[in-house]
């Protein structure tokens, strides 16, 4: 792991209950983001109660109760994904918005082992008319706009719950899942914001009509006006995206050559290019991308620079996709802060 004199390898704490802590987003790498530094976002506390039972019910020709045993036995997948909160980088809205003040360490990278939601769905048989697949966490408490009590609730719609990615994870990075991170089970559904990403799988519900809780249908929603819920959206797939890893932003470096890199992702198709200005955006060069890619992975980036003018320097990346999604230059405003992507953005001085 890279040593750097003025950053250390620990979580940084938002909130504690329930626990908010991202990750020191230099030491994210490609390959594998250790449990230790696997940033954490909980909308209530940890569980105090869990089994190792799931029930597979509601719309479905024969419910199933499928034991911790059962689901080792049915054939497995390991797949390598991003997780990225959609408050990720909040902090950097203009004008500013409420909720978690993410910097730019709530994503995550990891190898999960899980079984498909579709095996799963499959055994249980869908009956005519199944519309959505609910999956609701053990943990739970109020929320600050009611006084009921929710538990963290989210449904997929069919397509998506059926798509063999989409895991039943019991594995972190070759090991059980850690208990803070969904253990027993975890729902993972790669190229969503991480929201869809139900930990503490409580149970599996087949619904014929269209799911209405809080964390579908009041949080998760893109409200482009301050002032009413017009034109509103829900929050799905991972925008577009890339993060300056290295220098730190106020860093100060002497003249002469320093590499700059970083990581991008996207959430449909792969990535393609990602160019970095050190002129505030007036001129851009491509940078070389890492060779190790995977369908849902992050592609890790760098580029040599040469300086021998000191000055206080902008440094901005940009990534640009397959489908040919690039970074805007501003990022979509909308009212609860989700799926910040404006080209990223940091300051260094040369001396
Ligand atoms: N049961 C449950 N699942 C959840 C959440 C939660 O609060 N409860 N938070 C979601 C959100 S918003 C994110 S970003 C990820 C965070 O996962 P992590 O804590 O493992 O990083 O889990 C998702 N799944
Ligand atoms: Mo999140």
């Amino acid at each position: 792991m890279f040593k750097h004199p003025s950053i250390k390898p620990y979580l940084k704490t938002h909130s504690l209950v329930p626990e908010n802590q991202e990750t020191p987003f230099r030491f994210i790498q490609t390959a594998l983001v250790p449990t230790n530094l696997f940033y954490r976002r909980n909308h209530f506390s940890y569980p105090a109660m869990l089994n190792h039972w799931l029930p597979i019910n509601g719309h479905v020709k024969t419910p199933l109760l499928v034991s911790m045993q059962d689901i080792l036995r049915l054939p497995s997948k390991t797949i390598k994904v991003t997780l990225e909160c959609s408050g990720n980088k909040r902090s950097l809205f203009e004008p500013k918005v409420f909720g978690e003040q993410w910097e730019k360490g709530a994503i995550n990278q990891g190898n999960w082992k899980g079984v498909s939601l579709r095996t799963l769905l499959e055994q249980a048989g869908l009956k005519e008319g199944a519309a959505e697949v609910v999956a609701e966490g053990y943990d739970y408490g109020k929320r600050t706009d009611s006084d009921q009590v929710h538990t963290f609730a989210r449904s997929l719609p069919l397509e998506k719950a059926l798509h063999p990615d989409t895991l039943i994870a019991y594995e972190y990075n070759h090991q059980p899942l850690p208990f803070k991170h969904g253990y027993p089970f975890r729902l993972i559904v790669p190229q969503w914001y991480a929201m869809a990403s139900v930990k503490w799988v409580k149970q599996i519900t087949v619904i014929q009509t269209h799911f209405e809780g809080p964390f579908q249908s009041t949080d998760y929603v893109y409200y482009p006006y301050k002032e009413n819920d017009n034109d509103a959206f829900p929050v799905t797939t991972l925008n577009i995206n890339s993060t300056i890893q290295l220098p730190l932003h106020m860093e100060f470096l002497d003249t002469g050559k320093h590499l700059i890199k970083g990581i991008a992702w996207t959430g449909e198709g792969y990535i393609t290019k990602v160019e970095v200005s050190t002129d505030y955006g007036q001129t851009w060069t491509n940078a070389v991308l890492s060779q190790d890619r995977n369908k849902y992975g992050l592609v890790s980036w760098s580029y040599q620079w040469s300086v021998s003018e000191p000055g206080e320097y902008a440094i901005m990346s940009r990534a640009t996709d397959s489908l040919a999604r690039t970074q805007p230059a501003k990022a979509f405003w909308n009212r609860k802060g989700y799926g910040y992507n404006a080209v990223d953005q940091i300051k260094v001085k040369v001396e």
